[in-house]
This record gives structure tokens, sequence and C-alpha cells, in this order.
């Protein structure tokens, strides 16, 4: 299969090569015939990829990047935080109001937080029933351990978390900024209260946000917002980010810590507590552990996919007031 134009090799002048221009890159486009896994298979002599030049590769990139930076510089809800309850959120709130911009922030290249395993390395993830209905709801195939079972297990985490991803990537309303972390609060004085209302997120790389006390001084960006979803997980290098933040800002006074593991109290206090804890700022899953001083619940998901399901719920609520 022979390209039926090839880019062109770029003239070179004084032995160095010269840029193509950008309205001339377009005529240069080597187009490949479409062709099916089986036409190439046992045809690899004649297989070349349509030509490129690196700088379309650059722009089909960076176009694409700063428009979504632009269009979702006003956001009407930003999750922060990709693991699994900050991803259910995402898909119950782009499932129910396609109308709204909901850009999620996360820290880690990897998206999904602590999800990809069940537990200890072990792959199978365990979610107590009712969370089946979530899995349900995503057509996640699952192992019920029988009719009195009290629990289903989805044979790999990466299975849950691969799904619920793909599926909250594939809304038209969702931006996910992965390797992005949010390092701040954007806040707002209540003139007759006094209080402060959450008004957006502040950002930035997070190998930025890693290494301020190394560099000199790497201003952040903003992310304007009226709804904030924070489920930046328990306590850690990064956990419990906005909770902790709401305290060194005297938005609530401190901090219940999470407590030792009781799967049975665990999980529901988290997700029946799942809620708005300072005016514009929701918080669920793990992180709200922190601040209630809620019992951890090891290695069972049901809670992190349902307290997504209520935070989107909550969130929807506050932005329909
Ligand atoms: O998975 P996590 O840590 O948090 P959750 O609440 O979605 O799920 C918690 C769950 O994985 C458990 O911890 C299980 C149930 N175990 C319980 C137990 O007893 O141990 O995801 C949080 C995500 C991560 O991907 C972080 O990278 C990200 O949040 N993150 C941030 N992203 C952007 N900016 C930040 N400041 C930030 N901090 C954390």
């Amino acid at each position: 299969m022979s390209p039926s134009a090839v880019i062109q090799p770029e003239s070179i002048s004084n032995g160095r090569p010269v840029p193509v221009a950008s309205s001339k890159l377009a005529s240069l486009n080597g187009s490949a015939k479409s062709q099916t896994i089986e036409e190439m298979a046992g045809n690899w002599d004649d297989f070349s990829f349509a030509h490129i030049r690196e700088s379309q590769v650059s722009r089909a990139m960076t176009r694409r990047y700063f428009a979504d930076l632009d269009k979702y510089a006003e956001s009407d809800i930003v999750i922060v935080g990709a693991g699994s309850c900050g991803l259910s959120a995402a898909y119950c709130l782009a499932k129910a109001r396609p109308d709204l911009k909901i850009a999620i922030i996360e820290a880690g290249v990897a998206p999904g937080g602590g999800a990809w395993l069940g537990g200890q390395l072990f792959s199978a993830m365990i979610m107590r029933k009712p969370a089946d209905a979530f899995l349900n709801e995503l057509g996640i195939p699952y192992e019920d351990e029988g009719p009195t079972s009290n629990f289903v297990v989805v044979k790999h985490a990466a299975l849950f978390t691969s799904t619920v991803l793909s599926k909250v990537l594939q809304f038209p309303n969702v931006k996910l900024f992965n390797a992005t972390a949010v390092e701040d609060l954007i806040t707002r004085k209540n003139a007759s209260t006094g209080a402060l209302h959450i008004a957006g997120v502040v950002t930035n790389w997070t190998l930025v946000s890693m290494h301020h006390d190394d560099q000199s001084c790497m201003d952040p960006n903003t992310i304007n917002a009226p709804v904030i979803i924070s489920t930046t997980g328990h306590d850690g290098p990064f956990g419990a980010f906005s909770v902790k933040r709401l305290v060194s800002m005297n938005v609530i006074p401190s901090l219940g810590g999470m407590r030792g593991l009781d799967m049975n109290t665990a999980e529901d206090a988290i997700v029946k507590g799942t809620r708005e804890i300072a005016p514009g700022l929701i918080v669920g899953g793990m992180e709200l552990s922190e601040v209630d001083g809620a019992n951890r619940m090891g290695p069972t998901f049901g809670a992190m996919a349902l307290s997504g399901v209520k935070a989107a719920e909550e969130a929807l609520r506050i932005f329909d007031q």
C-alpha cells in the first residue's frame, strides 16, 4: 500500500530544514487507504503509515488542550480526584445533565485512585449489596455469591475502574485534566454573613505542585465553578486535600480523622454522610472519613460508588437552587 501523496521532504536552505507554513501542511497530507486489520495481516512488506509532519501532531494535541482550558475555565461543576468516588459522581452527573460542563481534576497521570486492585494487590473487587445496582447501571459483569449472599465480586478491580472511566470520558460535557493538581480553592465572602463560599479551584501541573519548595514560584491556573465535589481520598501525600484546606482557612474547625477498620459502620456512614460541608463544596468518598472521623472500610468499594451517586445528587440539588 503506498500513500497516494507523500509529505515532500522539507526544503533545506544553508544545510538547515526550512519550516513548512501551516497553510501548506494541509496540502502535503499523505493519505492512507483505509483497510481492515485482516487486509493488513501478511502484507507487512508493503505496509507504511500515511506520512506526517511532527508539527501536525503537536498542533492536534495543543489546539485541543488549550481549547478545553478555555472552555472549562468557567465550569458548572468541578470534581477533584478521579478515584472510584469521583468517577462515579462524574458518571451520574454527566448522564443526568448533559447541559452541564463538568471538569475533573486528577493529580495522577493515571486516574482511578485506589481502585485498580481489590486490596493488598489482590485483583478482585468486592462490592456489598445493594451497590451491585451501580454495576448493573454500568453493565459491568460480576459474580454473585448466591441469592443469600450479601456481596458481589468484580473479577478484576481494573474492569470496574476502566469501565466507569471509559464511560465518563465518552460524555461530551466532561473534561478530565489529569496530571493536574488542585492546590487551592477559590473563595468568595458572603457580604452579609461573612461566610466563605467555595467558588472554584486553583490548579497546577502536579509535578509543579510537588516541587514548589525547590524551584522559583510558579503561579497556578484557575477554574471558576459554583459547585465543587472533592473526593481526594483519605489522608496521604495528596489525600484529603480540600478538607485540610478548609481547616487551614478556618472554614471548618478541625478534622475528625479516619478511624479504624469496620466495614459495616464505615460504608453506611460514608454514603449517608456525603454532603455539602461548606457552601459550594461537597465531600464524598474516603476524604469524608477525614472530616467526620468515620471508620475505614478496607477492601470493599460499594460505598465509593454510592457516595459518588449521592455526591452527584447533592451537586444537582445545590446547582438547581
Ligand atoms: O481512590 P481515592 O484515593 O479516593 P476515593 O474516595 O475515590 O476511593 C477511596 C478508595 O480507593 C479506598 O480508599 C478504599 C475503599 N479503601 C478504604 C480503606 O479503608 O483504606 O482517589 C482519590 C484521587 C486519587 O486519584 C488522587 O490522585 C486524587 O484523588 N487527588 C487529587 N487530584 C487533584 N488534586 C488534588 N489535590 C488531589 N488529591 C488527591
